[in-house]
Protein backbone atom coordinates (compact mmCIF):
# COMPACT_ATOMS: atom_id res chain seq x y z
CA UNK A 1 0.00 0.00 0.00
CA UNK A 2 1.99 3.29 -1.01
CA UNK A 3 1.94 5.56 1.44
CA UNK A 4 -0.69 8.48 1.65
CA UNK A 5 0.18 12.63 2.04
CA UNK A 6 -2.57 14.40 2.94
CA UNK A 7 -2.84 18.35 2.23
CA UNK A 8 -5.13 20.27 3.55
CA UNK A 9 -5.96 24.19 4.91
CA UNK A 10 -5.61 23.14 8.74
CA UNK A 11 -4.46 19.45 10.02
CA UNK A 12 -7.32 18.61 12.70
CA UNK A 13 -6.15 15.79 14.52
CA UNK A 14 -8.46 12.87 14.22
CA UNK A 15 -10.71 12.97 17.29
CA UNK A 16 -12.74 9.68 18.84
CA UNK A 17 -16.48 9.63 18.31
CA UNK A 18 -16.84 10.88 21.95
CA UNK A 19 -13.84 13.91 22.08
CA UNK A 20 -14.96 17.17 23.15
CA UNK A 21 -15.87 19.74 20.25
CA UNK A 22 -17.09 20.17 16.97
CA UNK A 23 -15.35 18.90 14.04
CA UNK A 24 -15.69 20.07 10.98
CA UNK A 25 -16.90 17.66 7.38
CA UNK A 26 -13.28 17.43 6.21
CA UNK A 27 -11.81 16.43 9.30
CA UNK A 28 -14.15 13.46 10.00
CA UNK A 29 -13.90 12.16 6.58
CA UNK A 30 -10.11 11.95 6.67
CA UNK A 31 -9.16 10.61 10.27
CA UNK A 32 -10.36 6.74 8.78
CA UNK A 33 -8.03 7.50 5.22
CA UNK A 34 -5.43 8.55 7.31
CA UNK A 35 -5.69 5.65 10.16
CA UNK A 36 -5.61 3.08 7.81
CA UNK A 37 -2.43 4.85 5.57
CA UNK A 38 0.89 4.70 6.81
CA UNK A 39 1.53 8.56 5.86
CA UNK A 40 1.41 12.48 7.00
CA UNK A 41 -1.22 14.98 7.07
CA UNK A 42 0.46 18.07 6.23
CA UNK A 43 -1.38 22.22 6.54
CA UNK A 44 -1.37 25.14 8.64
CA UNK A 45 -1.43 24.38 12.35
CA UNK A 46 -3.92 27.32 12.64
CA UNK A 47 -1.32 29.33 14.98
CA UNK A 48 0.21 33.00 14.05
CA UNK A 49 3.71 33.64 13.65
CA UNK A 50 5.54 37.17 13.11
CA UNK A 51 8.15 36.17 10.57
CA UNK A 52 7.36 32.59 8.49
CA UNK A 53 10.33 29.95 9.30
CA UNK A 54 8.71 26.94 7.71
CA UNK A 55 9.50 25.18 10.78
CA UNK A 56 7.81 21.84 10.51
CA UNK A 57 5.83 20.87 13.73
CA UNK A 58 5.69 16.50 13.76
CA UNK A 59 3.46 14.79 15.93
CA UNK A 60 2.14 11.55 16.52
CA UNK A 61 -1.55 11.53 17.62
CA UNK A 62 -4.06 8.78 17.29
CA UNK A 63 -2.15 6.43 14.66
CA UNK A 64 -1.62 9.62 12.32
CA UNK A 65 1.76 11.86 12.00
CA UNK A 66 1.24 15.40 11.30
CA UNK A 67 3.01 18.30 10.02
CA UNK A 68 2.25 21.36 10.55
CA UNK A 69 3.22 25.34 9.97
CA UNK A 70 2.52 28.52 11.33
CA UNK A 71 1.30 31.31 9.37
CA UNK A 72 2.15 35.12 9.06
CA UNK A 73 -0.73 37.15 10.23
CA UNK A 74 -0.66 38.72 6.92
CA UNK A 75 -0.92 35.03 5.53
CA UNK A 76 -3.54 34.32 6.98
CA UNK A 77 -5.25 37.72 6.25
CA UNK A 78 -4.75 37.41 2.53
CA UNK A 79 -5.34 33.53 1.84
CA UNK A 80 -7.35 32.37 4.56
CA UNK A 81 -10.05 35.64 5.61
CA UNK A 82 -9.03 36.80 2.05
CA UNK A 83 -9.02 34.91 -0.75
CA UNK A 84 -10.32 31.55 0.14
CA UNK A 85 -12.97 32.34 2.34
CA UNK A 86 -14.13 35.94 0.86
CA UNK A 87 -13.38 35.38 -2.89
CA UNK A 88 -13.61 31.45 -3.55
CA UNK A 89 -16.18 30.15 -0.63
CA UNK A 90 -18.89 32.93 -1.72
CA UNK A 91 -18.07 32.28 -5.42
CA UNK A 92 -18.46 28.70 -5.58
CA UNK A 93 -21.71 29.07 -3.28
CA UNK A 94 -23.19 30.57 -6.25
CA UNK A 95 -22.85 34.09 -3.83
CA UNK A 96 -21.84 36.76 -6.21
CA UNK A 97 -23.21 39.27 -4.20
CA UNK A 98 -20.53 38.84 -1.39
CA UNK A 99 -17.78 37.95 -3.86
CA UNK A 100 -14.76 39.85 -2.86
CA UNK A 101 -11.86 40.73 -5.23
CA UNK A 102 -8.83 42.41 -4.35
CA UNK A 103 -4.92 41.90 -5.48
CA UNK A 104 -3.57 41.50 -2.31
CA UNK A 105 -6.18 38.09 -1.58
CA UNK A 106 -4.33 36.41 -5.24
CA UNK A 107 -0.93 37.91 -4.22
CA UNK A 108 -1.68 35.95 -0.22
CA UNK A 109 -3.20 33.11 -2.02
CA UNK A 110 0.09 32.55 -4.55
CA UNK A 111 2.40 33.35 -1.37
CA UNK A 112 0.67 30.73 1.10
CA UNK A 113 0.30 28.02 -1.55
CA UNK A 114 3.90 28.40 -2.23
CA UNK A 115 5.00 28.39 0.96
CA UNK A 116 2.93 24.39 1.49
CA UNK A 117 4.74 23.45 -1.51
CA UNK A 118 8.07 24.37 -0.11
CA UNK A 119 7.27 23.10 3.27
CA UNK A 120 5.75 19.46 1.76
CA UNK A 121 7.82 18.67 -0.84
CA UNK A 122 10.56 17.41 1.40
CA UNK A 123 8.37 15.04 2.81
CA UNK A 124 7.30 13.42 0.01
CA UNK A 125 8.97 10.12 -0.68
CA UNK A 126 9.38 8.75 -4.67
CA UNK A 127 6.75 6.29 -3.90
CA UNK A 128 3.53 8.17 -2.12
CA UNK A 129 0.66 9.52 -3.33
CA UNK A 130 -0.01 12.99 -2.68
CA UNK A 131 -3.99 13.65 -1.99
CA UNK A 132 -4.87 17.71 -1.48
CA UNK A 133 -7.76 18.93 -0.33
CA UNK A 134 -10.12 21.88 -1.37
CA UNK A 135 -10.45 25.28 -2.26
CA UNK A 136 -7.55 26.64 -0.24
CA UNK A 137 -4.90 24.92 -2.25
CA UNK A 138 -5.96 24.34 -6.00
CA UNK A 139 -2.77 25.68 -7.57
CA UNK A 140 -0.53 23.66 -4.85
CA UNK A 141 -0.21 20.32 -7.80
CA UNK A 142 1.25 23.30 -10.43
CA UNK A 143 3.67 24.45 -7.78
CA UNK A 144 5.14 21.26 -6.41
CA UNK A 145 5.66 19.74 -10.27
CA UNK A 146 7.38 23.29 -10.19
CA UNK A 147 9.52 21.89 -7.35
CA UNK A 148 10.08 18.16 -9.52
CA UNK A 149 7.55 16.66 -7.64
CA UNK A 150 6.44 13.64 -10.28
CA UNK A 151 4.74 11.77 -7.95
CA UNK A 152 0.98 11.01 -8.70
CA UNK A 153 -1.22 14.03 -7.29
CA UNK A 154 -4.91 14.46 -6.62
CA UNK A 155 -7.14 17.21 -5.45
CA UNK A 156 -10.54 16.91 -4.46
CA UNK A 157 -13.05 19.73 -4.08
CA UNK A 158 -14.89 19.29 -0.91
CA UNK A 159 -17.43 22.19 -2.72
CA UNK A 160 -19.43 22.79 -5.53
CA UNK A 161 -18.09 24.25 -8.58
CA UNK A 162 -20.11 27.09 -10.13
CA UNK A 163 -21.63 27.54 -13.51
CA UNK A 164 -18.89 28.65 -16.31
CA UNK A 165 -21.10 32.28 -16.42
CA UNK A 166 -20.48 32.92 -12.73
CA UNK A 167 -16.80 31.03 -12.28
CA UNK A 168 -15.60 33.57 -14.65
CA UNK A 169 -16.41 36.72 -13.01
CA UNK A 170 -13.12 35.80 -11.18
CA UNK A 171 -10.39 37.48 -12.18
CA UNK A 172 -7.61 35.19 -13.46
CA UNK A 173 -9.93 32.14 -13.56
CA UNK A 174 -8.43 30.33 -16.69
CA UNK A 175 -4.92 30.81 -14.75
CA UNK A 176 -6.33 29.43 -11.65
CA UNK A 177 -7.55 26.40 -14.04
CA UNK A 178 -4.69 25.88 -15.88
CA UNK A 179 -2.58 25.47 -12.62
CA UNK A 180 -5.41 22.65 -11.25
CA UNK A 181 -4.85 20.77 -14.60
CA UNK A 182 -1.29 19.89 -13.55
CA UNK A 183 -3.15 17.28 -10.77
CA UNK A 184 -3.12 13.79 -12.25
CA UNK A 185 -7.06 13.31 -10.53
CA UNK A 186 -9.56 15.62 -9.85
CA UNK A 187 -12.16 14.73 -7.56
CA UNK A 188 -15.76 16.37 -6.88
CA UNK A 189 -18.56 15.85 -5.07
CA UNK A 190 -21.27 14.77 -7.61
CA UNK A 191 -22.18 15.13 -11.17
CA UNK A 192 -22.93 18.43 -10.93
CA UNK A 193 -20.01 20.14 -9.82
CA UNK A 194 -18.46 18.09 -12.26
CA UNK A 195 -20.02 18.59 -15.48
CA UNK A 196 -19.50 22.61 -14.65
CA UNK A 197 -15.68 21.81 -14.41
CA UNK A 198 -15.44 20.06 -17.64
CA UNK A 199 -18.35 22.72 -19.19
CA UNK A 200 -15.08 25.48 -18.51
CA UNK A 201 -12.59 23.34 -19.45
CA UNK A 202 -14.26 22.37 -22.65
CA UNK A 203 -15.95 26.24 -23.47
CA UNK A 204 -13.28 28.54 -22.03
CA UNK A 205 -10.17 26.52 -22.91
CA UNK A 206 -11.15 24.73 -25.86
CA UNK A 207 -9.71 21.30 -24.43
CA UNK A 208 -10.52 17.80 -25.12
CA UNK A 209 -12.92 16.03 -22.59
CA UNK A 210 -13.26 12.56 -23.47
CA UNK A 211 -16.65 10.59 -22.27
CA UNK A 212 -15.18 9.19 -18.84
CA UNK A 213 -13.61 12.73 -17.62
CA UNK A 214 -9.98 12.69 -18.83
CA UNK A 215 -8.81 16.07 -19.66
CA UNK A 216 -5.52 16.37 -22.31
CA UNK A 217 -3.91 19.68 -21.54
CA UNK A 218 -0.33 20.04 -22.75
CA UNK A 219 0.59 16.41 -23.27
CA UNK A 220 -0.44 15.45 -20.06
CA UNK A 221 -3.81 13.28 -19.07
CA UNK A 222 -5.73 14.13 -15.71
CA UNK A 223 -8.74 12.39 -15.21
CA UNK A 224 -11.77 14.55 -13.57
CA UNK A 225 -14.12 12.51 -11.74
CA UNK A 226 -17.23 12.57 -8.98
CA UNK A 227 -16.17 10.57 -6.06
CA UNK A 228 -19.44 11.70 -3.38
CA UNK A 229 -18.20 11.95 0.23
CA UNK A 230 -20.20 10.24 3.09
CA UNK A 231 -19.91 9.23 6.69
CA UNK A 232 -17.90 6.94 8.48
CA UNK A 233 -21.09 4.52 8.92
CA UNK A 234 -19.74 1.91 11.36
CA UNK A 235 -18.18 4.52 14.02
CA UNK A 236 -21.40 6.80 13.71
CA UNK A 237 -24.18 4.13 14.07
CA UNK A 238 -21.72 2.38 17.46
CA UNK A 239 -21.47 5.97 18.30
CA UNK A 240 -25.26 6.41 18.06
CA UNK A 241 -25.79 3.21 20.51
CA UNK A 242 -23.37 4.42 22.92
CA UNK A 243 -24.86 5.21 26.82
CA UNK A 244 -23.65 9.65 26.17
CA UNK A 245 -26.17 9.06 23.20
CA UNK A 246 -28.60 7.71 24.58
CA UNK A 247 -28.43 9.84 28.05
CA UNK A 248 -28.03 12.80 25.17
CA UNK A 249 -31.22 11.58 23.83
CA UNK A 250 -33.15 11.24 27.03
CA UNK A 251 -32.53 14.68 28.20
CA UNK A 252 -33.35 16.58 25.25
CA UNK A 253 -36.51 14.29 24.85
CA UNK A 254 -37.74 14.92 28.06
CA UNK A 255 -36.71 18.69 27.82
CA UNK A 256 -39.71 18.65 24.83
CA UNK A 257 -42.07 17.35 26.94
CA UNK A 258 -43.95 15.34 24.55
CA UNK A 259 -43.88 17.91 22.31
CA UNK A 260 -42.41 16.86 18.13
CA UNK A 261 -38.68 18.26 17.45
CA UNK A 262 -37.23 19.91 14.45
CA UNK A 263 -33.43 19.77 14.37
CA UNK A 264 -30.84 21.79 12.37
CA UNK A 265 -27.40 21.13 13.20
CA UNK A 266 -24.90 23.38 10.83
CA UNK A 267 -21.90 25.17 10.75
CA UNK A 268 -23.05 29.03 11.12
CA UNK A 269 -22.64 29.62 7.42
CA UNK A 270 -24.55 31.73 4.96
CA UNK A 271 -24.58 28.50 2.38
CA UNK A 272 -26.72 26.75 5.11
CA UNK A 273 -29.77 28.52 4.36
CA UNK A 274 -30.59 29.09 8.51
CA UNK A 275 -32.74 32.22 7.77
CA UNK A 276 -34.15 31.05 5.14
CA UNK A 277 -35.04 27.63 7.60
CA UNK A 278 -35.96 30.26 10.29
CA UNK A 279 -38.68 32.12 8.22
CA UNK A 280 -39.81 28.67 6.75
CA UNK A 281 -40.42 27.52 10.59
CA UNK A 282 -41.71 31.18 11.41
CA UNK A 283 -44.36 30.29 8.48
CA UNK A 284 -45.37 27.24 9.54
CA UNK A 285 -45.96 28.44 12.86
CA UNK A 286 -48.17 30.91 11.57
CA UNK A 287 -50.51 28.37 8.71
CA UNK A 288 -50.38 26.06 11.36
CA UNK A 289 -52.09 27.06 14.69
CA UNK A 290 -53.40 23.80 15.60
CA UNK A 291 -49.94 22.33 15.65
CA UNK A 292 -47.74 25.30 16.53
CA UNK A 293 -47.83 24.11 20.08
CA UNK A 294 -46.52 21.18 19.89
CA UNK A 295 -43.69 21.41 18.00
CA UNK A 296 -40.04 22.85 18.51
CA UNK A 297 -37.19 23.60 16.27
CA UNK A 298 -33.73 23.23 18.18
CA UNK A 299 -30.80 24.74 15.63
CA UNK A 300 -27.40 23.78 16.80
CA UNK A 301 -24.85 26.46 14.75
CA UNK A 302 -21.17 26.91 16.08
CA UNK A 303 -20.13 30.12 14.65
CA UNK A 304 -17.33 29.42 12.25
CA UNK A 305 -14.59 32.10 10.48
CA UNK A 306 -15.38 35.02 12.58
CA UNK A 307 -12.77 37.13 11.36
CA UNK A 308 -15.14 37.29 7.91
CA UNK A 309 -17.66 40.47 7.89
CA UNK A 310 -20.15 38.36 6.07
CA UNK A 311 -20.38 35.80 9.16
CA UNK A 312 -20.23 38.22 11.71
CA UNK A 313 -23.78 39.79 9.40
CA UNK A 314 -25.22 36.47 9.30
CA UNK A 315 -24.48 35.38 13.39
CA UNK A 316 -26.08 38.82 13.82
CA UNK A 317 -29.13 38.79 11.64
CA UNK A 318 -30.38 35.30 12.58
CA UNK A 319 -30.09 36.11 16.39
CA UNK A 320 -32.66 39.01 15.43
CA UNK A 321 -34.87 36.64 13.17
CA UNK A 322 -35.06 33.69 15.74
CA UNK A 323 -35.95 36.49 18.35
CA UNK A 324 -38.49 38.03 16.68
CA UNK A 325 -39.97 34.28 15.55
CA UNK A 326 -39.93 33.50 19.29
CA UNK A 327 -41.22 36.91 20.32
CA UNK A 328 -44.25 36.57 18.30
CA UNK A 329 -45.52 33.25 18.97
CA UNK A 330 -43.84 32.27 22.22
CA UNK A 331 -46.26 31.95 25.24
CA UNK A 332 -45.16 31.27 29.14
CA UNK A 333 -44.35 27.28 28.98
CA UNK A 334 -43.32 27.42 25.12
CA UNK A 335 -40.25 28.74 22.85
CA UNK A 336 -40.63 27.43 19.30
CA UNK A 337 -36.98 28.25 18.40
CA UNK A 338 -34.02 26.61 20.23
CA UNK A 339 -30.98 28.33 18.69
CA UNK A 340 -27.25 27.49 20.32
CA UNK A 341 -23.98 28.26 19.37
CA UNK A 342 -21.93 25.58 19.97
CA UNK A 343 -20.17 22.70 19.16
CA UNK A 344 -21.23 19.22 20.57
CA UNK A 345 -19.61 15.93 20.72
CA UNK A 346 -20.95 13.25 17.75
CA UNK A 347 -21.86 10.94 20.43
CA UNK A 348 -23.91 13.73 21.65
CA UNK A 349 -24.99 14.92 18.48
CA UNK A 350 -25.99 11.31 17.51
CA UNK A 351 -28.27 11.52 20.27
CA UNK A 352 -29.49 14.43 19.45
CA UNK A 353 -30.64 13.19 15.88
CA UNK A 354 -32.64 10.32 17.74
CA UNK A 355 -34.50 12.32 19.41
CA UNK A 356 -35.57 14.76 16.45
CA UNK A 357 -38.76 13.43 14.34
CA UNK A 358 -37.65 15.72 11.85
CA UNK A 359 -34.42 17.03 10.29
CA UNK A 360 -34.06 20.06 8.30
CA UNK A 361 -31.58 20.21 6.02
CA UNK A 362 -32.05 22.91 3.80
CA UNK A 363 -28.44 24.59 2.72
CA UNK A 364 -28.86 27.10 -0.34
CA UNK A 365 -25.90 25.19 -1.71
CA UNK A 366 -23.60 22.23 -0.34
CA UNK A 367 -20.72 20.73 -1.96
CA UNK A 368 -22.55 17.12 0.12
CA UNK A 369 -23.80 17.76 3.57
CA UNK A 370 -23.09 14.96 6.29
CA UNK A 371 -25.59 15.89 8.47
CA UNK A 372 -28.30 14.63 6.49
CA UNK A 373 -26.34 11.12 6.36
CA UNK A 374 -25.49 11.60 9.72
CA UNK A 375 -29.42 12.18 10.89
CA UNK A 376 -30.70 9.31 8.52
CA UNK A 377 -27.92 6.72 10.47
CA UNK A 378 -28.44 7.98 13.69
CA UNK A 379 -32.32 6.83 13.45
CA UNK A 380 -34.26 4.44 15.06
CA UNK A 381 -35.17 1.79 12.49
CA UNK A 382 -38.71 1.17 13.83
CA UNK A 383 -39.53 4.45 14.24
CA UNK A 384 -37.44 6.84 12.10
CA UNK A 385 -37.65 10.59 11.79
CA UNK A 386 -38.00 12.14 8.51
CA UNK A 387 -35.20 14.13 6.49
CA UNK A 388 -36.36 17.23 4.55
CA UNK A 389 -33.54 17.99 2.30
CA UNK A 390 -32.71 20.99 0.06
CA UNK A 391 -32.35 19.77 -3.45
CA UNK A 392 -29.29 21.76 -3.76
CA UNK A 393 -27.37 19.99 -1.60
CA UNK A 394 -25.12 17.35 -3.09
CA UNK A 395 -26.46 14.93 -0.98
CA UNK A 396 -29.93 15.28 -2.63
CA UNK A 397 -28.54 13.60 -6.09
CA UNK A 398 -28.60 10.31 -3.59
CA UNK A 399 -30.63 10.83 -0.98
CA UNK A 400 -33.77 11.03 -3.29
CA UNK A 401 -36.23 9.13 -1.10
CA UNK A 402 -35.70 12.12 1.55
CA UNK A 403 -38.64 15.14 1.51
CA UNK A 404 -36.82 17.38 -1.35
CA UNK A 405 -37.69 20.88 -1.15
CA UNK A 406 -36.82 24.38 -2.83
CA UNK A 407 -34.97 26.05 0.58
CA UNK A 408 -35.56 29.32 -0.96
CA UNK A 409 -39.43 28.78 -0.90
CA UNK A 410 -40.88 29.27 2.70
CA UNK A 411 -44.23 28.09 1.83
CA UNK A 412 -42.58 25.08 -0.17
CA UNK A 413 -40.40 24.17 3.05
CA UNK A 414 -43.86 24.96 5.53
CA UNK A 415 -45.96 22.21 3.84
CA UNK A 416 -42.90 19.65 4.02
CA UNK A 417 -42.63 20.34 7.64
CA UNK A 418 -46.41 19.81 7.92
CA UNK A 419 -46.30 16.69 5.71
CA UNK A 420 -43.50 14.88 7.72
CA UNK A 421 -45.28 16.01 10.85
CA UNK A 422 -48.09 13.80 9.58
CA UNK A 423 -46.24 11.40 7.51
CA UNK A 424 -47.35 7.57 8.25
CA UNK A 425 -45.00 5.18 10.14
CA UNK A 426 -45.09 2.83 7.07
CA UNK A 427 -44.49 5.44 5.05
CA UNK A 428 -41.48 6.92 7.02
CA UNK A 429 -39.91 3.40 7.39
CA UNK A 430 -39.71 3.02 3.79
CA UNK A 431 -37.58 6.18 3.07
CA UNK A 432 -36.03 5.84 6.01
CA UNK A 433 -34.66 2.15 5.29
CA UNK A 434 -33.93 3.03 1.24
CA UNK A 435 -31.86 6.08 3.07
CA UNK A 436 -30.05 4.12 4.93
CA UNK A 437 -29.01 1.56 2.56
CA UNK A 438 -27.55 4.59 0.43
CA UNK A 439 -25.70 5.94 3.01
CA UNK A 440 -24.22 2.08 4.25
CA UNK A 441 -23.36 1.26 0.33
CA UNK A 442 -21.86 4.66 -0.10
CA UNK A 443 -19.58 5.61 3.09
CA UNK A 444 -16.25 7.53 3.89
CA UNK A 445 -14.65 3.82 2.86
CA UNK A 446 -15.47 3.64 -0.46
CA UNK A 447 -15.04 7.32 -1.25
CA UNK A 448 -11.56 6.86 0.24
CA UNK A 449 -10.68 4.08 -1.30
CA UNK A 450 -12.34 4.93 -4.85
CA UNK A 451 -10.74 8.37 -4.83
CA UNK A 452 -6.63 6.20 -3.85
CA UNK A 453 -7.30 3.79 -6.16
CA UNK A 454 -8.00 6.01 -9.34
CA UNK A 455 -5.32 7.95 -8.21
CA UNK A 456 -2.89 5.27 -8.18
CA UNK A 457 -4.01 4.30 -11.39
CA UNK A 458 -6.02 1.38 -11.08
CA UNK A 459 -9.48 2.63 -11.46
CA UNK A 460 -10.88 -0.51 -10.72
CA UNK A 461 -14.13 1.45 -9.63
CA UNK A 462 -17.49 2.22 -11.15
CA UNK A 463 -18.39 5.91 -12.54
CA UNK A 464 -19.97 8.07 -9.38
CA UNK A 465 -23.40 6.65 -8.35
CA UNK A 466 -24.45 10.21 -7.95
CA UNK A 467 -26.20 10.54 -11.51
CA UNK A 468 -28.35 14.31 -11.72
P1 LIG B 1 -19.18 21.57 6.04
O1 LIG B 1 -19.61 22.81 5.33
O2 LIG B 1 -18.53 21.77 7.36
O3 LIG B 1 -18.26 20.64 5.15
P2 LIG B 1 -21.04 19.24 6.52
O4 LIG B 1 -20.81 18.29 5.41
O5 LIG B 1 -22.47 19.31 6.95
O6 LIG B 1 -20.59 20.72 6.21
O7 LIG B 1 -20.17 18.76 7.75
C1 LIG B 1 -20.28 19.35 9.01
C2 LIG B 1 -19.74 18.37 10.06
O8 LIG B 1 -19.55 19.10 11.28
C3 LIG B 1 -20.69 17.23 10.34
O9 LIG B 1 -19.97 16.05 10.52
C4 LIG B 1 -21.37 17.67 11.65
O10 LIG B 1 -21.74 16.60 12.50
C5 LIG B 1 -20.28 18.48 12.31
N1 LIG B 1 -20.92 19.52 13.15
C6 LIG B 1 -21.69 20.54 12.74
N2 LIG B 1 -22.15 21.25 13.79
C7 LIG B 1 -21.65 20.66 14.88
C8 LIG B 1 -21.75 20.91 16.29
N3 LIG B 1 -22.46 21.92 16.77
N4 LIG B 1 -21.11 20.08 17.12
C9 LIG B 1 -20.38 19.05 16.63
N5 LIG B 1 -20.24 18.77 15.33
C10 LIG B 1 -20.87 19.55 14.47
C11 LIG B 1 -17.65 20.75 3.84
C12 LIG B 1 -18.62 21.01 2.69
C13 LIG B 1 -19.73 19.97 2.67
C14 LIG B 1 -19.12 18.56 2.61
C15 LIG B 1 -18.04 18.39 3.66
C16 LIG B 1 -17.29 17.08 3.50
O11 LIG B 1 -19.17 22.32 2.77
O12 LIG B 1 -20.61 20.16 1.56
O13 LIG B 1 -20.14 17.61 2.84
O14 LIG B 1 -17.09 19.44 3.61
O15 LIG B 1 -16.77 16.96 2.22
Amino acid sequence: MSRLIVVSNRVSVPKAMGAAGAQGGLAVALSAALREHRGIWFGWSGKETETFTGHLDMQRNCDVTTATIDLEPQDIDEYYNGYANRTLWPLFHYRIDLTEYDRSFDEGYERVNARFADSVAPLIEPEDLVWVHDYHLLPLGSMLREKGVTNRIGMFLHIPWPPTRLFVSLPNHEQLVASMLHYDLIGFQTEEWLDSFTHYVKKEMGLPVADDGTIEYQGRQILARAFPIGIDYEEFTEGARSAEAREAHDRLKSSVRGRKMLIGVDRLDYSKGLGERFDSFGRFLTDNPDMAKDVVLLQIAPPSRENVASYQQIRHDLERKAGHINGAHADVAWVPIRYVNRGYRRTELAGFYRAADIALVTPLRDGMNLVAKEYVAAQDPEDPGVLILSQFAGAALQLTDAVLVNPHSTEEVSDAIERSLRMPLEERRRRHQALLNSIREEDVVDWREAFVATLQGKRTTEPSHAEP
